[in-house]
């Protein structure tokens, strides 16, 4: 993992660039390495590791904006969010010690989430390595476990070539995050610079073609299959494969439920979307996968929290899996057939098999599943998602309806973790990729916020809007300073109900309502505290003032809060306890 090992194009032929003396420092290459990846946009928070690079930053300033945030987990989540809604790589800079280990939440985030980011740490002196010295920690040792690759370069006459190595490792394949730990000295240290433009990456194969012989039998077997769903997650967004996904489905009329990373990736409102499935998801979805006899699974990872009880997870089902990593591909469930590609190349070539198909044998593979479309319809109708309205509390269902209607279901939703996030993903019908930005696999309370302001950065002129919970609000609203600061106009939803709401609801359903450390209603004023950072503040206490309240926060033009006061004790249904079957969900 270190440098001189992993360079795989590392080109050591200098050129000499256009420095203010013959040799650049490291610090000064690094910023040329950044450009020339097209690099506009940094987050980050500035210590002693990285002051040659902060120095350097400053000169270059009308090239590379820098983003000054308020706790270093702030910078990553705005890298995460602004790489989701651009699919772009974010960037990062943090220093050595504090800086590293408080950007790991974020690092692990995005590595859990498939998220293209390049951290650049400061490190100690290579001399003080391994000494205690201080604010030394180990980065690369920390990091190992949840990026896709770190470095720790020591030899200034690496770096460009990290660099490039680290940006193509970010974006390709399965992206996810990648680190570049850099000490000190060797962003001082001088020595001459190549652009590397036409560095080959040895260690990384262009990606293949799905073999024809998979392809076609993957397709014989969907035509044949009289039950078949369609399970979709991230892949479907990083790949966007979203036209692909449609045409097919639309074609072999099969049923789509996207995962809480995949949704958007289908349109909620689309016939045959069955909205999410797993712990959370809708009756429809989970009843169909577990009668289905094909799932064909595409950009997915079987998660725990789709799968439930893996053993009992689609019981009658072939399964298909479709998916770039070939890490993820058994890991959890053991395909029929499995795919190693990306999911918009494997979609290009299951529709290019069946429309040169005879009409006589498509027409036959739609009237086989024909039945299974009254089945699916009969549990839509039986389970609809639902909640019971109130007139002395606001539902936080309806805050999420009302949203959803006041924004013309258009804005960009960044959530937190907790029951908040699965009303939105229930109540908040998405229509496009990239529109929601939450965090799915690490469950990061606190995310919401700062990877709002991310997607604002690089969505200037759309509305962004964060739904947190008031437990996760509190993790991370110091960012409400950087979001006044730079002028990025998010507004922020805070679901108010006085709990650690998921939590609450477990102990509620699964530990005799023994409710464990979980009030925090000693909280902040929201309204106080949006205004002592210079945002605006409102509240809303009774249903009748929802859509008013809302509506004005969201007119308003600078960074908004808006504490909406839930009913405490509502809970999200349907649920499948954790380890269950999925057809024992509990719906009401
Ligand atoms: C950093 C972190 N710590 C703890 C948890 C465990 N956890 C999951 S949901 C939850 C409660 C969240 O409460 P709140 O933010 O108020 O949202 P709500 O569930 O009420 O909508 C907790 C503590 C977590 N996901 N992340």
């Amino acid at each position: 993992m270190i440098a001189e090992k992993n360079i795989g194009a590392a080109q050591k032929t200098p050129s000499v660039g256009e420095f203010s003396q013959p040799l650049p420092t490291g610090a000064e290459i690094l910023i040329e390495a950044l450009l020339f990846e097209g690099v506009d946009t940094i987050f980050g928070y500035p210590g002693g590791a990285v002051l040659h690079i902060y120095d350097e930053l400053w000169r270059a300033r009308e090239r590379i904006s820098h983003y000054l945030v308020r706790h270093e987990q702030g910078a990553v989540h705005m890298a995460e969010g602004y790489a989701r809604v651009s699919g772009k790589v974010g960037v990062v800079l943090v220093t050595s010690g504090p800086g590293a280990t408080n950007a790991v939440t974020g690092i692990a985030n995005a590595y859990m989430d498939s998220t293209p980011i390049v951290v650049i740490t400061g490190q100690v002196p290579k001399h003080l390595i391994g000494t205690d010295a201080f604010q030394e920690v180990d980065t690369v040792g920390i990091t190992r476990p949840c990026v896709k690759h770190n470095y720790l370069v020591r030899d200034v006459r690496d770096l460009a070539a990290v660099v490039r190595e680290a940006f193509h490792l970010a974006r390709s394949g399965r992206p996810g995050p990648v680190v570049i730990d850099i000490p000190k000295d060797v962003s001082a240290a001088r020595t001459s610079y190549s652009r590397l433009d036409h560095v080959s990456f040895p260690f990384s194969s262009p990606s293949v073609a799905p073999k024809k012989r998979s392809v076609e039998n993957a397709v014989a077997a969907m035509l044949k299959s009289s039950k078949p769903v369609l399970y979709v997650g991230g892949g479907i967004v990083s790949s966007g494969s979203e036209t692909e996904l449609q045409k097919f489905a639309e074609t072999l009329r099969i049923p789509v439920t996207p995962t809480l990373m995949g949704l958007g990736g289908f349109q909620s409102g689309h016939a045959l979307c069955l909205g999410m499935l797993g712990m959370h998801g809708t009756y429809a979805a989970n009843m169909a996968v577990a009668e289905s006899d094909l799932l064909i699974a595409l950009g997915v990872r079987f998660d725990d929290r789709v799968t439930g009880k893996l053993a009992t997870f689609a019981p009658n089902a072939r399964v298909i899996h479709v998916d770039i990593d070939p890490a993820n591909i058994g890991k959890n469930v053991a395909p029929s057939l499995s795919i190693t590609a990306d999911a918009k190349v494997a979609l290009k070539e299951f529709l290019s098999v069946v429309e040169n198909l005879p009409a006589k044998d498509l027409a036959q593979a739609l009237a086989a599943k024909e039945s299974w479309w009254t089945q699916i319809r009969e549990w839509q109708k039986s389970q609809p998602l639902r909640f019971t309205g109130s007139r002395e509390d606001i539902k936080p269902q309806t805050v999420i309806r009302e949203l959803h209607k006041l924004t013309e279901g258009k804005a960009v939703i960044t959530t937190d973790v907790g029951q908040h996030q699965m009303w939105v993903a229930q109540f908040y019908p998405f229509t496009r990729t990239r529109q929601l930005i939450t965090s799915g696999g690490l469950g990061t309370m606190g995310f919401g916020l700062p990877a709002a302001i991310g997607a604002q950065m690089a969505l200037r002129d759309q509305l962004v809007v964060a739904v947190v919970g008031d437990g996760g609000f509190q993790m991370t609203n110091q960012e409400l300073a950087t979001a006044v600061q730079y002028g990025l106009p998010v507004k922020i939803v805070v679901m108010n109900n006085g709990y650690l709401g998921m939590v609450r609801q477990w102990q509620e359903m699964f530990y005799d309502r023994t409710y464990s450390e979980v009030d925090i209603s000693v909280a902040p004023d929201f309204v106080k505290l949006a205004e002592a950072y210079g945002a605006a503040g409102f509240r809303a206490q009774k249903p009748s003032e929802l859509a008013g309240v809302l509506a004005a926060a969201l007119a308003h033009p600078g960074v908004a809060v808006i504490d909406v006061v839930v009913s405490k004790e509502e809970n999200v249904f349907p649920i499948v306890p954790a380890g269950a079957n999925s057809r024992d969900m509990i719906v009401q």
